[in-house]
């Protein structure tokens, strides 16, 4: 799904390409949801729903060769940078058929296959790692780059710092992409982050702020940002403002034994901004598509989803001494 920079934006094509990405993220996530309140998920799941455009409009400019890295929120990012759905789903359900043979779960799915470095359950681990492979993407000089999408809470940790002075000093072909969704964990990002997010970052490189729920918005900041790491200009940084629907986990009820940290208004004020549906009625308010394409797409979604649940449920469970092989090379040889 990689798209050139153009001046005029995506063209229609790009923006159906990008709405069957955000859709299938969408629905993905949902079947996600559902299960782990039936009980069938084994550990624990954070949902991306409320951000695809985030993940879609940025990942629609990569390649293969390209490097991301995630979050604990990482499916969308696995997703959107062409991650396998029924390997995803299978690790989530701990299946030797997933994506990392069921040893990682929600929160490590990677597919280095695809440039995926993988989700991370440390809260900013991907920044180090991203400023890491634009490194070796510099010194390899094939044009390729590095994305590190991470969260308004990461960019309180201390690393976030280190990686942006490396990566302006040696002009790395990284993209920092902070997804600002508002919260961290239970905690309302005003009440721990002082000031903007991207003027941290404007001591060291161009910063732009953008909607993140318009995935248009997105994909044009992400156009100039990823342009310009390619052509050896250095780092660039993007603050998407957006809005995370669901809980921080989907055990967050329970957790929070009934208290609550947001008002129920604010989340249906937020809901009605949902970048899936805003790209949905772009597309047919501007004739890029007609209603009956769209349907064909969710169709076709819907497909693929019941086929990754179907795959990931029938798939054999993960054997917990595997891990042993694989942290001691030849233990079993
Ligand atoms: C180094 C580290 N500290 C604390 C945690 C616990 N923790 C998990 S998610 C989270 C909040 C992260 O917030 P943010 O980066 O904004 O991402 P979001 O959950 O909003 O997507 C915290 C503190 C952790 N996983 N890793």
């Amino acid at each position: 799904m990689t798209t050139k920079r153009t001046d005029s934006g995506p063209s229609d094509s790009q923006l159906l390409a990008m709405y069957e990405r955000m859709l299938l993220i969408r629905r993905m996530e949902e079947r996600l949801r559902d299960d782990n309140a039936a009980g069938k998920l084994p550990g624990a799941v954070h949902l991306y729903i409320g951000q695809e455009a985030c993940g879609v409009g940025v990942c629609a400019h990569l390649d293969e060769t390209d490097w991301i890295t995630g979050t604990h929120r990482g499916h969308g990012h696995f997703l959107a940078k062409g991650g396998d759905p029924k390997a995803m789903m299978a690790e989530i359900w701990a299946k030797r058929t997933g994506i990392c043979k069921g040893m990682g779960g929600s929160m490590h799915v990677a597919d280095l296959s695809k440039g995926i470095l993988g989700a991370n359950g440390i809260v900013g681990g991907g920044l180090a790692i991203a400023t890491g492979a634009a490194f070796a993407a510099k010194l390899d000089g094939k044009g390729r780059v590095a994305v590190c999408f991470f969260g308004d809470g990461a960019s309180n940790q201390g690393v976030f710092m280190e990686a942006m002075n490396v990566a302006s000093l040696w002009r790395l072909p990284v993209v920092f992409m902070c997804e600002n969704n508002q919260f961290s964990e239970f905690t309302p990002s005003k009440e721990v982050t002082a000031g903007e997010i991207a003027d941290r970052a404007r001591a060291f490189m161009p910063a732009a702020v953008v909607d993140g729920n318009d995935v248009i918005a997105v994909w044009r900041a992400a156009a100039e940002a990823i342009d310009r790491a390619r052509s050896g200009e250095g780092p660039f940084f993007i603050e998407a403002k957006t809005y995370r629907i669901r809980g921080h986990m989907e055990a967050e009820p329970m957790l929070l034994g009934g208290g609550k940290y947001r008002d129920d208004g604010e989340i249906a004020e937020w809901t009605k901004k949902c970048p899936v549906a805003r790209l949905k009625a772009h597309l047919l308010d501007t004739k890029a598509a007609t209603a009956s394409v769209v349907d064909a797409i969710e169709a076709r979604v819907a497909g693929i989803v019941d086929d990754a649940a179907a795959y990931a449920e029938a798939g054999e469970p993960a054997d917990p001494e595997f891990s042993f092989d694989l942290m001691f090379a030849g233990r079993r040889a």
